[in-house]
């Protein structure tokens, strides 16, 4: 496909009837991976680490006899990332850690009536596993993304599960911020295998409660399958998306610039932007076109804008509720009422607000979380924060007088369900301290 001649789909003030095609994600098309994941879990399950290096060997092209990243790989890695790179790295910690440590909440004990106190208190999930995708580009600020809030929560073993490439190496970003960061163990093992792993442990690999991380249809599956077999997932993954709602106080070149950075991502990501007028969304437009000619992954880029969707929308109280019924990944609010556009917002996985908070802010450093609910899930999911690392447990302590207090209200309770055994249990104790 030749760029110029790219077509982007536009919509002028769209009435509600054709709401659904607008609001509708790309078609990904499924193939029924449940069988393949079945039998690889199956073998992880019976055969361990054999498994593993049979299964490596089969999908990623290397036998790996030694698949557990040695300190001094770890070393060398280090040793290959550029110090600039190294120092922006740090930068993107230090500000992931300050948002994710401001998020720890302090326990607070209610007395709920006199003589009876409740309170609750995180305890962190003691093992997690991270899946970090390999591919055309590693995203080493995906292992920052995940393995800080899991080190602040106080996870005892993290555990990173990554692809090697054909040469049975992993990126040496991932590899520096994995150590960085506090990773406890890495494995160079991906795909189905790696979730089989983390789900029923093997001679070298814990097993772990918690999988966390995007990955492709394979590694969604193979989640989906761990979750069957009661270990926890972080939420259903999906291809990125971004929604920019834009008024004449955005600058169409940032917007393109924005809506481009999302369309890289992948063939399947969606961009959609919202404009309250023709001009505004022309300009838009027009900028779109020229930035993506100058683009290294422009073939990428060019797909996704095919799923891609241009609106003129000018009623504010309309974009809301479009954005609400989108329920978008993130949404960037290039607009002068921001205000309005904050407090009405209710579905949506992170906000970026004015001109000068591109997405890729929160992608990589502003101190935000980029893992985020997709496909309409931010209706009902957060993004990953420090809850999603640790279980809530909560305590209550109730005194003679708490249970003279509330004792006759859990008798009448415990007798109209018919449980005789839990009024005996207030029973016996108000007659102690009657006598
Ligand atoms: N936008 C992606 C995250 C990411 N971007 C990683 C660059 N690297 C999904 O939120
Ligand atoms: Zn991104």
């Amino acid at each position: 496909m030749t760029i110029s001649s790219l077509k982007i789909k536009k919509y002028i003030e769209p009435k509600n009837i054709i709401w659904q095609e607008l609001l509708n994600r790309p078609e990904v098309k499924k193939e029924d991976l449940s069988q393949l994941v079945k039998e690889i879990f199956n073998d992880v399950r019976l055969n361990g680490d054999e498994a593993i290096i049979k299964n490596t060997a089969l999908f990623d092209k290397v036998k790996l006899d030694d698949f557990k990243v040695s300190d001094e790989e770890v070393r060398e890695s280090s040793k290959n990332v550029r110090l600039d790179l190294k120092q922006a790295i740090l930068v993107a910690k230090s500000n992931i850690e300050k948002f994710h440590r401001s998020q720890i909440v302090n326990t607070q004990i209610v007395e709920t009536a006199n003589g009876v106190k409740c309170w609750q208190e995180s305890r962190a999930i003691e093992k997690v596993g991270l899946y970090i995708p390999g591919g055309s580009a590693p995203l080493f600020s995906t292992v920052l993304m995940l393995a800080v809030p899991a080190v602040l929560a106080g996870c005892k073993e993290i555990v990173l599960c990554t692809p090697p490439n054909k040469e049975g190496k992993i990126a040496d970003e991932i590899l520096y911020a994995a150590d960085l960061v506090g990773v406890t163990q890495i494995f160079k093992v991906g795909g189905i295998q790696a979730i089989a792993g983390l789900t029923y442990g093997t001679e070298t690999i814990p097993k772990v409660y918690k999988i966390f991380g995007p990955g492709n249809q394979y590694v969604t599956a193979a989640k989906m399958e761990a979750f069957g077999c009661g270990v926890a997932i972080d939420m259903p993954a999906g291809p990125s998306e971004l929604l920019v709602v834009a008024d004449d106080s955005a600058v169409p070149k940032f917007v393109a610039a924005d809506l481009l950075s999302q369309a890289e991502h992948g063939a399947d990501s969606q961009v959609v932007c919202v404009a309250t007028n023709k001009i505004l969304l022309d300009d838009i437009e027009k900028e779109l076109l020229a930035q993506l000619e100058e683009l290294p992954r422009k073939e990428i880029a060019s797909q996704a804008l095919l799923n891609s969707k241009l609106i003129v929308i000018s009623a504010k109280e309309k974009i809301i509720e479009f954005v609400n019924e989108y329920a978008p990944e993130h949404l960037i609010l290039a607009v002068e009422d921001e205000v309005y556009f904050c407090e009405n917002t209710i579905n949506a996985g992170s906000i970026f607000i004015g001109n000068y908070t591109p997405e890729s802010a929160g992608d990589y450093a502003s101190g935000t979380n980029h893992t985020l609910p997709t496909n309409g899930f931010s209706r009902s999911f957060s993004g990953v924060n420090m809850d999603a690392f640790v279980k809530k447990v909560t305590f209550q302590k109730i005194t003679k007088e708490g249970i003279l207090n509330l004792g006759s209200s859990i008798e009448l309770m415990a007798e109209a369900e018919l449980l005789q055994a839990h009024k005996n249990a207030v029973t016996v104790r108000l007659n102690e301290l009657n006598k």
